[in-house]
C-alpha cells in the first residue's frame, strides 16, 4: 500500500478536531483557553457533518476504490512514488497550517478574553517561511524533472514494437506494420468507412499491414513505441494502467514509448473531451504474456484484413 494512502483521512481528522475545538466557545479571565461548557446548534450540526466526512473518507481510503489503477508498466512506478511524495509533503504542510489556523481561532476567537498581539512585519519569520517554501518546492520540481526526463528525454530502444495510433470521433485505430516491419502509405483521400486510416493497400509495405479498431495488443517485457495522430479534433490517448497519457493532435505525429510488464486486459480511454460521444471513445489493451499468444492474435487479425 503506498505511503500516502491514509493521509487525506488524517487531514480530514485533524481539520475536524481543530474545527471542533474552534467552534466551542472558551476562555477565562486567566487568559488560558478552556472548555466553556456551552454547545450551539450550529456547532453540533457542523460536528455531525465533519464526523460523516471523516467516516466516509476513512472508508474511501481504506477500501481504496479510487486509488491508482493497477500498475502495468516499468516507468509508472516512478510516477506513482512521486505522486505519493508530493501528497505526503503537501499533507504535512496542510496539517501544520490548518492546525495553526484552528489554534489561533480557538485561542483568540470572539469568545476568548485574550487579545492577540499585532506587529506590522517580522523579517526573520518571513525569510524563514519564504526560504523553506522555496527549498521544498525546488526539491519537488527537481524530483519531478528527473522522472519526466527519464520518460520523455530517453529514446525508445531500437527493437521497440512500433504501433501507429489514430484517434477519430469516436474510436481508436491501431496500425501494425506486419512481418516486414514497414508501414504502408496512408492517404486521407482513401479514407472510407471500411478503411479508417486511408491505408493504400497497393503500396508494397502495406500488403501485410494490420489495422484494428479499439483493440490493441502488446507483449509483456517488450518496449512499445506509439505514434499518435488524430483525424479530426484533439483527443488524448490514455492508458491509465501504464501511466501513459498523450494528446493526439491533428497534423502532428507524436511519439511516446513505454514497456508493459504486467500481462492482462486493460482499458484505453480518450482523456480529452472531443465531442458528444467522447464518453464511449474507449478501446481495449491486452498485454500478452508470451510471444506465441501475441503472434497468434496478429495472425488472427491479419486474416481479417
Ligand atoms: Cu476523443
Amino acid at each position: 500500500m503506498p505511503s500516502g494512502v491514509h493521509l487525506p483521512s488524517l487531514l480530514d481528522f485533524s481539520v475536524a478536531c481543530l474545527t471542533l475545538v474552534s467552534i466551542l466557545p472558551g476562555g477565562n479571565s486567566h487568559g488560558r483557553w478552556q472548555w466553556a461548557g456551552r454547545v450551539t446548534v450550529s456547532g453540533v450540526v457542523l460536528a455531525a457533518l465533519l464526523l460523516i466526512l471523516i467516516v466516509a473518507s476513512l472508508y474511501l481510503f481504506v477500501a481504496k476504490p479510487y486509488w491508482f489503477p493497477v500498475l502495468a508498466s516499468v516507468h509508472g512506478g516512478s510516477i506513482d512514488s512521486l505522486f505519493s511524495t508530493v501528497l505526503v509533503v503537501s499533507g504535512i504542510v496542510f496539517i501544520i497550517v490548518q492546525g495553526m489556523l484552528g489554534f489561533f481561532v480557538a485561542r483568540y476567537g470572539q469568545s476568548g478574553n485574550e487579545r492577540a498581539s499585532y506587529w506590522h512585519d517580522n523579517p526573520k519569520a518571513e525569510a524563514i517561511l519564504l526560504i523553506s517554501t522555496a527549498v521544498i518546492l525546488t526539491i519537488l520540481v527537481f524530483m519531478g524533472q528527473r522522472v519526466w526526463a527519464s520518460i520523455y528525454f530517453v529514446d525508445a530502444p531500437a527493437d521497440a514494437l512500433v504501433i501507429q495510433v489514430t484517434g477519430e470521433q469516436f474510436s481508436w485505430n491501431f496500425h501494425y506494420p506486419g512481418p516486414d516491419g514497414a508501414f504502408g502509405r496512408t492517404d486521407p483521400k482513401m479514407i472510407t468507412s471500411a478503411n479508417n486510416i486511408g491505408l493504400d493497400r497497393s503500396d508494397p509495405p502495406a500488403k501485410d499491414d494490420i489495422v484494428t479498431v479499439g483493440e490493441m495488443h502488446v507483449l509483456a517485457g517488450r518496449p512499445v513505441k506509439v505514434r499518435i495522430r488524430s483525424k479530426d479534433v484533439i483527443h488524448s490517448f490514455f492508458l491509465p494502467n501504464l501511466r501513459v497519457k498523450q494528446d493526439a493532435v491533428p497534423g502532428m505525429a507524436i511519439e511516446v514509448w513505454f514497456t508493459p510488464n504486467r500481462p492482462g486486459a486493460y482499458e484505453i480511454a480518450c482523456a480529452e473531451l472531443c465531442g458528444l460521444a467522447h464518453y464511449r471513445m474507449r478501446g481495449f489493451l491486452t498485454i500478452d504474456d508470451s510471444q506465441e499468444n501475441f503472434n497468434k492474435w496478429l495472425q488472427q487479425k491479419a486474416a481479417e484484413q
